[in-house]
């Protein structure tokens, strides 16, 4: 296989003259190449291979120790202007930018090798799908792109010879924390990583491609690049409905979308079907709705706390062919161990930075952030629609944040305005366990706040006009599975249980359930929620709805000090909204 793309081809030639690998090396995903380089990564230890017999195909490395996460302050949206960038974002300009990481870049894969991964971000020819070029020197990065996404010969000659790819640039470098640079250049259609070898900032096709170049080619081109999981909801009948639910990173996207159904549902016939976890890219279908792919081939979900109640399906997804990152090392039987997943820690182990690890020390042996990467293929639940070019229709959207007494546990919007409102002030309460500050509201409109490519004053324009546009668009939602009572418990079950809430979505969806008015939107009364078999009572519930008027007049001015951020780049519309929400505050 080579490359004839002469686009490809020449960008190629001048990253290598910048970079001067030693060699480079085309992959075209045929798992006798993968094999090789796995094998590689083995023989330097770049990682560790596991239990054949209990974990088939899986792997462990282990990252620097000071290269754990997605580095926010480091990413940089390089639109010419700044305004274009908006007060959300970092932002450098296109020259600065080239300029300071290209000495970053220059001879940094002398001694290197630079795999070429082109790749797809969707079904290879689905008219959803984009296509994208990832140069690395990191074996990692290609192993984990080839469960990420759908890589090798079929994408080049899918791309045929059109200049219309996405060029990614990753370094690991030095991996030098100060010089670590995450750089998006929405209008050069390019991204250049350097100084990391963490997961969403080295997957190049994930988070800077699928989401902050793809939504500003979706305002361009008129369709959504969002941070959503996609599940599907199948009745006894055997009719799916379809739903897309945004949340900011660790409120359990992956749990929700793999959920198992309570048993009053299950032993009616009601299934959950998962298409994504992440990610969705939507758009206008020719039947006036609005339908949804998710864009990855694989689940890059966080380790911790996944175990056979949480989520049953992601632990049956990562029993084979994974990569685990930085999770422990059970050194007995050669498998691996995290915080959440039993209650019988190893005993001869490495915690995640390699060091022997003893689970009576009080100190955690994953990283917090700790990962698996699993093909979407082994995931019982996967739905059969997901190699669909077309996508899925989609019945509802919904946000969702983790606050503790502000939202209720399921609300309406009013209309698709209103809903873009809904999704504008999201908002999440930082945990003990992130900041060691407990309440602190850090506002996520969409979950987009580290994601938008571009000023999120126009992302929320783009919204609006887009419901214009949609005869028949979604109806929108607000969730909070993480309300807590005077004493600080978290009141409702969550996980599996949460399917209660979507079920009053769906039947909100068909005119079926019941609601009642209030200032922040439709909710359902007690009765329209089904309780049988959740552990709740009814008392609970209650609480579970109630919405405390002065609460939410400190909300809204909270959210009017975020508006007043994006200056006149604020719908209008937006601005009507939180004007009419405070006069029915009273
Ligand atoms: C993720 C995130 O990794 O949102 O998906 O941080
Ligand atoms: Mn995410």
């Amino acid at each position: 296989m080579e490359i004839l793309n002469t686009s490809v081809l020449a960008w190629l030639e001048k990253m290598k003259a910048l970079t001067q690998p030693d060699s480079v090396v085309l992959i075209d995903g045929s798992e006798v190449q993968l094999d090789e380089l796995r094998a590689q990564a083995v023989a330097t230890g770049e990682m560790i291979r596991l239990n054949e017999e209990k974990l088939p195909g899986c792997y462990l490395h282990r990252t620097a120790v000071n290269d754990v996460a997605r580095v926010e302050h480091r990413t940089f949206i390089c639109s010419r202007s700044k305004e274009d960038a908006g007060p959300t974002n970092n932002w450098m300009s296109p020259e600065d930018a080239y300029a300071k990481l290209g000495k970053l870049f220059d001879g940094s894969m002398r001694g290197r090798v630079m795999y070429v991964i082109p790749y797809s971000m969707g079904i290879v020819g689905s008219p959803f799908s984009k296509i994208g070029v990832e140069l690395t020197d990191s074996i990692y990065v290609v192993l984990n792109m080839a469960i990420m996404t759908r890589i090798g010969a079929q994408v080049l000659e899918q791309l045929g010879d059109e200049p219309d790819f996405v060029k990614g640039l990753h370094a690991k470098a030095q991996l030098d924390e100060e010089n670590r640079y995450i750089c998006h250049f929405p209008e050069d259609n390019t991204i250049w990583s350097v100084n990391s070898g963490y997961g969403g900032n080295v997957m190049l096709g994930k988070k800077c491609f699928a989401l902050r170049i793809a939504s500003h080619l979706g305002r361009k081109e008129g369709w959504f690049a969002e941070h959503m999981l996609i599940l599907g909801i199948e009745d006894p009948k055997g009719d799916v409905r379809y739903i897309c639910a945004a949340f900011p990173s660790a409120c359990g996207k992956t749990n929700l979308a793999m959920l198992i159904p309570p048993e009053v549902y299950r032993k009616k016939g009601y299934r959950v079907w998962c298409v994504g976890d992440d990610i969705a890219w939507l758009r206008i279908g020719p039947d006036g709705r609005l339908w949804a792919v998710n864009p990855e081939n694989g689940f890059f979900g966080v380790a911790p706390g996944t175990n056979a109640k949480s989520n049953p399906n992601a632990l049956a997804s990562v029993s084979r062919n994974a990569i685990f990152t930085n999770v422990v090392h059970n050194l007995d039987d050669n498998t691996v161990w995290w915080e959440g997943l039993d209650k019988n820690p190893p005993q001869n182990a490495l915690n995640w930075k390699g060091e022997k690890w003893d689970p009576a020390s009080g100190e955690k042996g994953a990283h917090p952030n700790s990962r698996f990467t699993a093909p979407a293929k082994n995931c019982q639940c996967l739905s059969p629609e997901f190699e669909n070019p077309q996508g899925v229709p989609i019945s509802a959207i919904i946000f969702g944040g983790r606050r503790a007494k502000a939202a209720p546990l399921v609300y309406q919007s009013f209309s698709w305005e209103h809903g873009v409102f809904v999704g504008s002030i999201m908002a999440s309460e930082t945990t003990a366990a992130a900041s060691g500050k407990v309440g602190v509201v850090r506002r996520d409109p969409m979950a987009m706040l580290p994601f938008c490519g571009y000023n999120m004053g126009d992302y929320w324009a783009h919204w609006l006009e887009m419901g214009k546009k949609i005869p028949s668009p979604p109806k929108i939602f607000n969730v909070n599975w993480f309300r807590q009572d005077d004493d600080g418990n978290i009141i409702w079950p969550g996980y599996g249980e949460n399917m209660r809430a979507l079920m009053w979505i769906l039947g909100r969806c068909e005119e079926k359930a019941g609601a009642q008015l209030t200032p922040i939107g439709f909710e359902p009364l007690p009765e329209d929620i089904e309780l049988e078999g959740s552990g709740v009572s009814r008392e609970t519930l209650e609480a579970l709805l109630t919405v405390d008027f002065d609460v939410w007049r400190s909300e809204a001015a909270g959210i009017r000090e975020f508006y007043q951020k994006f200056g006149d780049k604020l719908p209008k519309e937006l601005a009507a909204q939180i004007e009419a929400f405070e006069k029915r505050l009273g």
